[in-house]
């Protein structure tokens, strides 16, 4: 079974990417098994190595969107593609706009060790 490290790692890592195109989304979300059984509404993926995702884990804890407060917040902004599902993206055909940005990131870490489980947010 997946375990939540990997799964976040299928998720959300991408470090040697993005290849520069509009269609990035559309490619990733289904490549990623994103795109099975529904279209995953929201999705980020992080251009950054795994390594320092993960050392985002030992940054201070601060509350997470849904009031665990096992979330962590990047020092440095790092680079990011937002994937949103269009409004007129129907099953199975998934539909993305894509959006590359800077950002700082906060993930939700678990286990020993303590590695990224959950993106909760960009700031
Ligand atoms: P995503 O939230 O990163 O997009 P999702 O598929 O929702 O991915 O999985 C997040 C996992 O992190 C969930 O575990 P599961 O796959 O076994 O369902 C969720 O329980 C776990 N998790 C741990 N801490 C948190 C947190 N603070 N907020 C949200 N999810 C968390």
């Amino acid at each position: 079974k997946e375990s939540r490290a990997m799964k976040f790692q299928r998720q959300h890592m991408d470090p040697d990417g993005p290849s520069n195109n509009s269609n990035y989304c559309n490619q990733m979300m289904r490549r990623r098994n994103m795109t099975e059984g529904r279209c995953k509404p929201v999705n980020t993926f992080v251009h950054e190595p795994l390594v320092d995702v993960q050392a985002i884990c030992l940054q201070g804890n601060i509350t997470c969107k849904n009031g665990q407060p096992n979330c962590h917040k990047s020092s440095s902004s790092m680079k990011i593609t937002d994937c949103r599902v269009t409004s007129g993206s129907k099953y199975p055909n998934c539909d993305y706009r894509t959006s590359q940005k800077k950002r700082h990131i906060i993930v939700a870490c678990e286990g020993n060790p303590y590695v990224p489980v959950h993106f909760d947010a960009s700031v």
